[in-house]
């Protein structure tokens, strides 16, 4: 019985992520253009988002240690509008940025360049 109840509520997803228009259909599937996680390996999401911003906010900043570009090249700076030493990312995913890339809990703004 709990076979047949996994495979219902599956295609009870399925339908409604197609209801959905295509950013909210993003949302929901985590397709978002970019992702950051407080954690290594993508562990504990901080945002998803489309949008760049000069401050990532209190609950966000220095916090960013994996990241996710779904889309586009975006660049990340460790301090608030867009100052600081940078790093630019295209689309694949890091698991640590901290291994070369930018400093670990370091990311304060970011901004889409292509
Ligand atoms: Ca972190
Ligand atoms: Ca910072």
């Amino acid at each position: 019985m709990s076979n047949i109840n996994n495979q219902t509520q599956d295609l009870y997803s399925i339908e409604l992520v197609q209801n959905l228009d295509h950013e909210d259909a993003a949302t929901v599937s985590g397709g978002a253009a970019l992702e950051l996680y407080d954690g290594s390996n993508f562990r504990n999401q901080l945002v998803q988002t489309n949008n760049g911003t000069g401050n990532v906010g209190d609950r966000v900043n220095d916090r960013t240690t994996s990241i996710v570009v779904n889309e586009g090249v975006w660049r990340f700076y460790t301090d608030s509008q867009f100052q600081g030493v940078s790093a630019d990312l295209g689309p694949g995913r890091y698991a640590n940025i901290g291994l070369g890339i930018i400093p670990n809990d370091s990311i304060t703004s970011f901004r889409r360049i292509g």
